[in-house]
């Protein structure tokens, strides 16, 4: 996969060296190119903002660099144009499932905004060009577009074949769409057995699979009903057995 991450502050996209997506790159599963909005500038002081019109607070991203930018990247009639990811407040939530989605492209195009956002018409006219989707990390505002990139990236690249050690490792995780969806995780244990007083749950040193597999089940039911509840609504409750229901009664679920 390669990813174009166009920003004014590209050192915001340093940690990704560091990161999961570090060793991706080392690996060549994964390209990650960065460039400075700026560079796509044709002011004398290279200004990428001003005054929303309709007025209000804040300066808005004038569109022409972004125009220079998206030529630059993906020119007119590209055979094979990427998929173009806009962070804001207002876009389409980033679930796992988007993830997955993602994770099938061979090429993103990141716009990070700053400000109050980009001018609309950049979107607009992007979408001639490109499949565009704008996306949203979730129900707060950031400053910037810089972070719900990383965000965006290192939930789309683990995903990535030949990545991590085990795929299948992933599939029984919190918000993933094997085994367990729609519940949380159960909690995990290391070495030592017992730590400042604090012992592992007796079961998960038995040896006993199925007594292991059910706590956690349980541990799972328990942590959702208590922080989760939202997604327990929406559960499948015919997936639920008779153990399951006394569990989430014991946390005072109602249609249990
Ligand atoms: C971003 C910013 C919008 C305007 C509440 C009322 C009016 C500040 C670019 C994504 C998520 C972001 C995000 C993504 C890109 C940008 C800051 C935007 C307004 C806000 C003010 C600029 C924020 N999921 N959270 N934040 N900003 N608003």
């Amino acid at each position: 996969m390669h990813i174009d991450v166009i920003t004014i502050f590209p050192d915001y996209l340093a940690p990704l060296d560091l990161s999961l997506s570090g060793k991706a790159q080392g690996a060549g599963v994964l390209e990650v190119t960065v460039h400075d909005l700026r560079q796509w500038t044709r002011n004398r002081h290279r200004t990428v903002d001003d005054t929303p019109y309709g007025g209000g607070a804040g300066m808005v991203m004038r569109p022409e660099p972004w125009g220079e930018a998206l030529d630059a990247l993906v020119p007119l009639g590209c055979s094979s144009p990427p998929t173009m990811l806009v962070p804001t407040p207002t876009g389409r939530p980033l679930t796992q499932s988007l993830a997955e989605e993602l994770a099938q492209v061979t090429r993103l195009l990141i716009a990070c905004g700053r400000f109050e956002g980009i001018d609309a018409r950049v979107v607009e006219h992007a979408r001639s060009r490109m499949p565009v989707l704008e996306v949203s990390i979730g129900d707060y505002v950031v400053t910037g577009g810089e972070v719900a990139a990383l965000v965006i990236i290192e939930a789309v690249v683990r995903l990535l074949p030949g990545f991590m050690g085990n795929p299948g490792s992933l599939d029984e995780e919190s918000h993933g769409t094997g085994e367990g969806q729609g519940l949380l995780e159960y909690p995990t244990y290391t070495k030592p057995v017992t730590w400042r007083g604090l012992d592992v749950p007796a079961v998960l040193l038995s040896g006993h699979h199925a007594q292991v597999t059910r706590w956690r089940r349980e541990q799972s039911l328990r942590r959702t009903a208590r922080v989760r509840p939202d997604l327990l609504a929406t559960y499948d409750v015919a997936s639920l057995d008779p153990r399951d229901r006394e569990v989430l009664a014991e946390e005072g679920w109602p249609g249990s």
